[in-house]
């Protein structure tokens, strides 16, 4: 697969996934969507915030032959093991809802962050994938670059932060109008575990 490169930073592979994949991926979420979540910088904790107004799920590692297939290639492209990843996520926008900028690097000077940094230590990639064309509105905005990546199904969009790059500000804009569905892999610098 051959990726539009956008900086050295962020990169984009068209069809990553099928429409048939991207659509059973998202009927297979809608039954456990909840309201989405961050990390709280103080505690660690998880809470929900004005910032990201999306509804999630997550997947178990291997949970499926789509969730097998995104752990494999992202690992193969980005040159990681499949152990340093997350469990996969999966958002659901609906119009209004956003996640406003952030970085998904944990701040070390953050007491909330050493929870997190114990399971894996720290995120160096993101993974999103794109399960269907927004209709209007939901760009991943990379704030630092001035760069809008519009919601096409199937679409993988990369991004590495090795040293917790602030170039990496990033933000998904509010759904205008119709649905936004995104499955999120982060990539940890060592074999991930959960803390939770
Ligand atoms: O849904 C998005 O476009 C988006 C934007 C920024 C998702 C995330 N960050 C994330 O899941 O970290
Ligand atoms: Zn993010």
């Amino acid at each position: 697969m051959t990726p539009i490169l956008i900086s050295p930073r962020f990169q984009i592979y068209d069809d990553f996934l099928t429409d048939e994949e991207c659509a059973d991926l998202r009927a297979a979420s809608e039954p456990g969507l909840q309201p989405d979540s961050v990390v709280d910088r103080l505690t660690g904790a998880s809470r929900t915030m004005r910032a990201r107004t999306s509804w999630g799920t997550s997947f178990a590692k291997r949970a499926n032959g789509i969730i097998q297939r995104i752990e494999d290639q992202v690992a193969e492209i980005t040159n990681t093991h499949v152990r340093q990843g997350e469990c996969v996520q999966i958002l659901k926008y609906l119009p209004g809802q956003e996640y406003q900028p952030h970085y998904d690097w944990f701040d070390e000077r953050d007491p909330g962050s050493a929870k997190h940094l114990e399971g894996g230590g720290q995120r160096i990639i993101t993974a999103l994938v794109y399960l269907n064309d927004c209709e209007r509105g939901g760009a991943t905005e990379l704030t630092a670059i001035q760069t809008k990546i519009y919601p096409r199904t199937g679409r993988l969009l990369i991004f590495r932060y090795p040293r917790c790059e602030t170039d990496t500000l990033h933000a998904g804009l509010p759904v205008e109008l119709g649905e936004k569905w995104v499955a999120t892999l982060w990539i940890r610098e060592r074999t991930w575990t959960s803390v939770l």
